[in-house]
Parts: structure tokens; C-alpha cells; sequence
């Protein structure tokens, strides 16, 4: 099965970033990921069997375990690749901690032997595919929404019906520490 390890967002950021993608998507159509599937993308790892997903829950318990919840918000959009045929992001602000749990859980999955795709982490919400951008859209904020990431959620990207879904098979919290 085909496993990437995340940060599952409240169903309030979901729906403020519906409604901006929503005004984005009346100016610049593309493929819209639908709302259900908005995260963040930690480490992608790819087809793993049942042996893989026990060591990738070992490894996300290690790499959750002393942490805190990490107090994030909405920032602009973003794209990447090219202008014309882009993917549309939410960029995100205050991701330095979550930059370093990232560091630690990749450390975690090398632990326990697991292969993960290797690209730097680069913190952002994926809300199109096929996007031409239109350079004003950078400009315009995302709605303000402040919101925290309380653990990692080790997902299962599937096909239900023909449909692309992010199916959360784990978490591991991140224990509120003083
Ligand atoms: O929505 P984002 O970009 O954060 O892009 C895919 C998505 O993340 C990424 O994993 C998430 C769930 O599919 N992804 C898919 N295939 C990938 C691959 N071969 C990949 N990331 C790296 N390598």
C-alpha cells in the first residue's frame, strides 16, 4: 500500500482553504484537490507492506514522542514548477519546529530501515494540479487561520470508487509537555 506520513489539518483550516481555492479556481482552473485531502507532507514513502507500516508507526512514535504541539498559520499561495503548469500551494507560517520534527522522523524511518522519498522538506498544502498562475493570486493573503499540529498521521493514499483518498490509518500525538 502506498504510505506517506503527514499533518492532518482541522476541518476549520480545510474550510477556509476551500472557500480562498474556490475564488482561485474562478481565475485559474486546474485539477482542485478536494478539501477532504488537504495535509502536509512530511515524508513520502511510498509502496509499503504490512511489515513496512509496523516500522512506520515505530518510527513516527519515536519522532512524535517529547514534542509539543506546533502552533502554525496560513501564509500565501504558492506554486511549484512551471508558471503555465503549475501545482498551487497554501504556503504556511512558523514551520521551523515542524522542520526539525521532520528531521527527526526521517532519522526514525532510517532507523528502523525504511526508504522514504528524500527531497527537502518544503512546508506547504497542495490545493491544485495544472494551475497556469496568474502572478497577482501570490499577493492576496489566505484567510488568517492560526491552527495547531498536534502529532503525526501516517496516511494511506488509495483509490475508493476511483477517487484519490488520503485514508489516516495512525497517529502518533505530540504530548503537550510544560
Ligand atoms: O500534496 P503533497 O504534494 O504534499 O505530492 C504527493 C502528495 O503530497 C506526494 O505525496 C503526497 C500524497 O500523495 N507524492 C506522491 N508521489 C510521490 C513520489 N513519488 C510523492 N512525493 C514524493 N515522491
Amino acid at each position: 500500500m502506498r504510505l506517506f506520513i503527514g499533518i492532518a489539518l482541522p476541518a476549520t483550516v480545510r474550510q477556509a482553504l476551500s472557500g480562498a481555492a474556490k475564488t482561485m479556481e474562478s481565475r485559474m482552473p486546474g485539477r482542485y484537490v478536494p478539501m477532504e485531502n488537504y495535509h502536509i507532507t512530511l515524508a513520502f514513502l511510498g509502496e509499503t507492506d504490512a511489515d513496512g507500516l509496523a516500522r512506520a508507526r515505530r518510527a513516527m512514535t519515536c519522532a512524535a514522542a517529547n514534542q509539543c504541539a506546533v502552533p502554525l498559520a496560513l501564509d500565501r499561495p504558492g506554486y511549484f514548477g512551471r508558471r503555465e503548469n503549475a501545482i498551487l500551494y497554501a504556503g504556511i507560517t512558523g514551520w521551523d519546529a515542524l522542520a526539525r520534527i521532520d528531521q527527526l522522523l526521517r532519522q526514525e524511518l532510517r532507523n528502523v530501515g525504511l526508504a522514504f522519498d528524500p527531497k527537502p522538506f518544503r512546508p506547504h498544502i497542495t490545493l491544485a494540479r495544472h494551475v497556469c498562475i496568474l502572478p497577482d493570486i501570490l499577493n492576496a493573503p489566505l484567510p488568517p487561520v492560526c491552527f495547531p499540529a498536534k502529532g503525526l498521521t501516517l496516511f494511506h493514499s488509495t483509490r475508493i470508487d476511483g477517487v484519490l483518498t488520503y485514508l489516516p490509518l495512525a497517529e502518533a500525538v505530540f504530548p503537550e509537555i510544560s
